[in-house]
This record gives C-alpha cells, sequence and structure tokens, in this order.
C-alpha cells in the first residue's frame, strides 16, 4: 500500500469516511485526499513522492513550520526519557509559565489535550463561576466538537438552538444562544432578554467561517456586555494564539478577556490544549476549586516538551515581517484571480488569509456562504494539480509559516496564474 488512493480504499473499510477528522476526506471539494509520507519547513511529501507546497500547515500548529530542528530535537529529547508520567513534571511547569508569561489575559492555566477540551472546559467553569447556565455564541464561530457548540440556529424568531448534529439532545443546546458574528446589537439584545447569561464565547477573528476579522467596536462592545452583566468573556484562540502576536488576539486588540482557550501552535504539532484566565476564576477549578475537569495525558512530558521548544523560537520571530508577507502573497493571488474574471473578496490577518469568490463584503456566516463553493473548489483541484495544498474547504484558513520562502511564494502564484475558470 503505497499510494493515496489504495490508503484511502483501505481506511474507509475500518475509519469513518477513511479520516480521524471529517475535514480531511476532502469532501466539499471533490476529491480524495493525499496521504502524506512526510513533512519539512513548507513542504509536505506525499506516499507518491510528490513534494508540495503546504497552506494548511496542520490547520494552524505548524507555524513555524514542520519538523523544526529545535522542536524535533526537544521532542526526541523528552521520548528518551519515557512517554508520559501521570505525575507531574517540570516541563508542565515551564510551559505554564511560558503562556502566563506570553497572554496577558492569562494568571493560571489548565493543560488539556485539544482545543475542544480546552473550550468545553472554559464554558463549563464559566457556568460553574458565575452560577449561570446559557453560554451566547456566533453562529459559524468553531469552538470543537463539545455537544453546546454544536448547535443550530432554530426556527424563525426563536433565540433558542436546535441540535446541529445527531447525537446531541435537545436539551443541552437549549442552554445555547446564538447571534451573528459581529453583529453587537443581537449580542446586546439577547443580554437584555436572558438573565442567566454565564458567558460569551467567541472567536477574536473568525477562522471557521473562512476568516473574518472582527469590525471596530465589536470585541469592545462583547467586553462590556459581558463586564456589565455579570458574564464571562471566553477568547476561543486556538487559531490566533501565538498566531497574531506572540500575545494572541488579545495582545493585538488591547481585550481583557476572563478566559483564554489555547491550542494548536502551544502543541507544536503535539496534542496540546489550555485554557486559562484570571486567578479567582481559574482557582475554582479541581483539585483547589470545585469545577472538575481532568485528563490522563494532560501536561504530557512530550507535548510540553514539543510546546516549550515552539514558544521559545517563536518568542524570537518577526511576526510584522510574516504578516507582511503573507499580505502581499494574498494579495497577489486574489489580483491575478480577479483578471481571471472571478470575484474575490480577501481577508488577510497576519499570517491567515481567506479568498471568498463572492464580491463582499464577508462579515459573518451568512455573507461567507455567498462565497462560490464550486469555484473554490476548482481552485483547490487545480492548485494541488499544481502542488500547491491549500484548505479542502471554503471554511477555513489559509496559513502561512516562517518557513514558507520568497522561492513558495513565487510557485504558488506561478499555480495561481495557471487556474482556469
Ligand atoms: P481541536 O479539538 O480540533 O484541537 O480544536 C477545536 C477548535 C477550537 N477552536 C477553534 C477556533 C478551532 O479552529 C478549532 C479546530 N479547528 C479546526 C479547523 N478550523 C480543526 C481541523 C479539524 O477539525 O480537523
Amino acid at each position: 500500500m503505497t499510494d493515496s488512493a489504495t490508503l484511502f480504499a483501505k481506511a474507509q473499510q475500518l475509519i469513518p469516511g477513511g479520516v480521524n477528522s471529517p475535514v480531511r476526506a476532502c469532501r466539499s471539494v471533490g476529491c480524495d485526499p493525499l496521504f502524506i509520507a512526510s513533512a519539512n519547513g513548507s513542504k509536505m511529501t506525499t506516499v507518491e513522492g510528490r513534494e508540495m507546497i503546504d497552506y494548511v500547515m496542520s490547520w494552524g500548529p505548524m507555524l513555524l513550520g514542520h519538523n523544526h530542528p529545535e522542536v524535533n530535537a526537544a521532542i526526541h529529547a523528552a521520548a528518551d526519557k519515557g512517554a508520559s508520567f501521570g505525575a507531574p513534571c517540570p516541563d508542565e511547569v515551564a510551559l505554564a509559565q511560558a503562556v502566563v508569561d506570553a497572554v496577558p489575559g492569562i494568571d493560571m492555566v489548565r493543560m488539556v489535550n485539544s482545543g475542544t477540551e480546552a473550550t468545553m472546559s472554559a464554558v463549563r467553569l464559566a457556568r460553574g463561576f458565575t452560577g449561570k447556565s446559557m453560554i451566547i455564541k456566533c453562529i459559524g464561530g468553531y469552538h470543537g466538537h463539545a455537544d453546546s457548540f454544536l448547535a443550530a440556529a432554530g426556527s424563525g424568531l426563536a433565540t433558542f438552538c436546535i441540535p446541529g448534529t445527531p447525537g446531541v439532545p435537545e436539551d443541552t443546546v437549549r442552554h445555547t444562544l446564538l447571534a451573528p458574528y459581529n453583529d453587537l446589537a443581537a449580542v446586546k439584545e439577547l443580554f437584555r432578554t436572558r438573565p442567566d447569561i454565564a458567558c460569551v464565547i467567541v472567536e477574536p477573528v473568525a477562522g471557521n467561517m473562512g476568516l473574518v476579522p472582527p469590525l471596530p467596536g465589536f470585541l469592545e462592545g462583547l467586553r462590556e456586555l459581558t463586564a456589565n452583566h455579570d458574564a464571562l468573556l471566553i477568547f476561543d484562540e486556538v487559531i490566533t494564539g501565538f498566531r497574531l502576536a506572540y500575545g494572541g488576539a488579545q495582545s493585538v486588540f488591547g481585550i481583557d478577556p476572563d478566559l483564554t482557550c489555547l491550542g494548536k501552535i502551544i502543541g507544536g504539532g503535539l496534542p496540546v490544549g489550555a485554557y486559562g484566565g484570571k486567578r479567582r476564576i481559574m482557582e475554582r477549578i479541581a483539585p483547589c476549586g470545585d469545577v472538575y475537569q481532568a485528563g490522563t495525558l494532560s501536561g504530557n512530558p512530550l507535548a510540553m516538551a514539543a510546546g516549550l521548544a515552539t514558544l521559545g523560537a517563536l518568542k524570537k520571530a518577526d511576526y510584522d515581517g510574516l504578516a507582511a508577507r503573507t499580505k502581499a502573497l494574498a494579495e497577489e493571488m486574489a489580483a491575478i484571480l480577479r483578471e481571471k474574471g472571478a470575484p474575490v473578496y480577501l481577508t488577510q490577518v497576519a499570517s491567515l488569509f481567506t479568498l471568498f469568490f463572492c464580491q463582499g463584503p464577508v462579515r459573518d456566516f451568512e455573507s461567507a456562504k455567498a462565497g462560490d463553493a464550486a469555484r473554490y473548489a476548482s481552485f483547490y483541484n487545480q492548485m494541488r494539480e499544481a502542488g500547491i495544498i491549500l484548505a479542502p474547504s471554503a471554511y477555513e484558513c489559509a496559513f502561512t509559516s516562517f518557513a514558507h520562502s520568497e522561492d513558495d511564494y513565487a510557485r504558488t502564484l506561478d499555480a495561481v496564474r495557471g487556474v482556469k475558470f
């Protein structure tokens, strides 16, 4: 079994959809996934031996690039000492210190094993701390697959949600309220009508409806509303944390959330999530507090070592330089596509960008859905044919990294020039 098609056929017999996370199946772009044998820097090499330029970067973790030597060395060194202790280890303290030093809103932090665990735990903590049950999330915001988040808008004017997937009880999502991203008035109305809101959880820059930046005043308004209604503001920085800046989106926008969720980058490619925030809130978490949360592999020594090496390298990195290169690449890609007659609305923040195939503006999930999904699928497949890996969904971001080179960007633009609609 050395080719993707054979591996995928076998995988589909053993794993639902042949993948361990749905988006990897490439269904929304109408092709089968490529199986990857190895990755290094900005490139991934398929099992067929084809080297491709990667703009998914494991959906965000690989901001330094794949197989970074310092991260790799740290993982190897940690592995030589044993994979898991089930007891505290020094690197848990060191990584906690690095996160607390970096992220303004975090006084205390708990490590978990995924972004989902981080957001799920942060919401439980908000409910425990405030004694209230309702949560507000944005339509099109993705915070992982915990039941509370898998809620769809109810019919008509109902503010109550309905399950977004089978398997989630109606009772569970009745505690979830939805508002469009960037619609402060809608959030204000929910607070006006509901006294029992524990928190608002929001991606400070939305990255799961495509990339949608916050409008001026949106995040500030959420901060004011939550403070005025004894609710917590939870920033889901699983994508933006350590990516928009070393201090995350909150350090860029100057907003002080009560809780912050992290993931992806802080594990350097190994499974790590984290939630942290104000000490008076975090001290409600067991065992010093009464809100329960636990995890067998939380604080895993290999993952801590990978995260520490990653943050150590990022602390010295030129974020502004990467943002400028990403902006130049994304703007040139959009310009080439527009010359081909495609309507393109580009969003770009730091090392993230999305090309929406519509006139725009794209301000929320509703307007993101105006993007031409068929044209994106065609674009994705033609770029993949040309050796460029983009996100296999129109509702994701493209991720650059500190490993992407001028030659990578030049080859990417050549591939865009070759696209035919
Ligand atoms: P994980 O449980 O997948 O580690 O993190 C969930 C999560 C939470 N919050 C935000 C803002 C996220 O973007 C995510 C996960 N991101 C997706 C891609 N946008 C992961 C890719 C996948 O599901 O395979």
